[in-house]
C-alpha cells in the first residue's frame, strides 16, 4: 500500500506548500511570490507517498503543465487499480475575484481536466482566513467548477481550510477517508 500517491495540485501561489505543511509537518518550500516549487518534490510517509507539485500558471499555462501532470496521472486512466489520489488546492480569495471579473479561474480547467482523467480530485478552498461571508463565497466557488450549490452537499469532495490559521483537519480526514477507500478497493481485487 505503501506506493499510493497523494498529490498536490493547483494554481501557483495556493497554498499547496503550506498545505503540505500543516497537514503531515513536511519542510516544504513556501514562498510568498508564486513560482517557489519548481519540480515535483515526493515525501515518503509511513503509509503512503506525498508528491507537492509546481504551481499551474506560473511561466505555463494548463498546457505545459499536462506534463509535469502526465508523469503523475499518465496511464491512471486505463488502470484498473487506482494508485493515486489528487488533491487540488485553490486559493478561494484569488479564485472569487478573477470570477468577479468575469473571467475563468484557471482552477476550473485544470479541475476538469483531472476529472477526464477520471480523477476526482478532492478539493481543498484554502485561504478562508481572507475570505468573508464563507457560505455564500464556497457557494459561489463550487457553482463556477460546476457543481450544484450548497458546497454542503459536496462535503465528500469541497473543503474549507486555512493553512494560515492551522485548519486543516477537515481535509486531513477526508484524505484518510479516501485512502482506506482505495486500500479496500485494492484489497477486495488481489481477493478476487
Ligand atoms: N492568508 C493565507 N495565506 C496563505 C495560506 N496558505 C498559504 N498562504 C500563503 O500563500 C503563499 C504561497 O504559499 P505556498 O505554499 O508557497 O504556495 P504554493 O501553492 O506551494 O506555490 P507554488 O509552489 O509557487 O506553486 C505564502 O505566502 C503562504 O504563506 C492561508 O491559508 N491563508
Ligand atoms: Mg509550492
Amino acid at each position: 500500500m505503501k506506493e499510493i500517491e497523494v498529490f498536490f495540485v493547483g494554481r501557483a501561489n495556493a497554498g499547496k506548500s503550506a498545505v503540505l505543511k500543516e497537514l503531515f509537518g513536511l519542510k516544504t518550500r513556501i514562498g510568498r511570490r508564486p513560482g517557489v516549487t519548481r519540480a515535483p518534490v515526493r515525501y515518503q510517509l509511513d503509509s503512503f507517498i506525498v508528491i507537492d507539485l509546481p504551481g499551474i500558471g506560473f511561466r505555463r499555462g494548463l498546457n505545459g503543465y499536462r506534463r509535469v501532470l502526465s508523469d503523475v496521472i499518465e496511464g491512471e486512466r486505463h488502470k484498473r487499480r487506482p494508485r493515486s489520489l489528487g488533491v487540488q488546492v485553490i486559493d478561494g480569495k484569488s479564485f472569487l475575484e478573477i470570477t468577479e471579473r468575469h473571467s475563468k479561474p484557471l482552477d476550473v480547467d485544470l479541475f476538469e481536466y483531472l476529472l477526464d482523467f477520471e480523477i476526482d480530485p478532492i478539493i481543498a478552498i484554502n485561504k478562508m482566513d481572507k475570505i468573508k461571508e464563507h457560505e455564500a463565497s464556497l457557494d459561489k466557488i463550487v457553482s463556477r467548477l460546476g457543481m450544484l450549490p450548497p458546497y454542503k452537499q459536496w462535503a465528500d469532495r469541497v473543503v474549507p481550510i486555512s493553512a494560515k490559521r492551522h485548519d486543516v483537519a477537515q481535509l486531513k480526514w477526508l484524505i484518510s477517508h479516501r485512502l482506506q477507500d482505495m486500500k479496500n478497493k485494492i484489497r477486495e481485487s488481489e481477493v478476487l
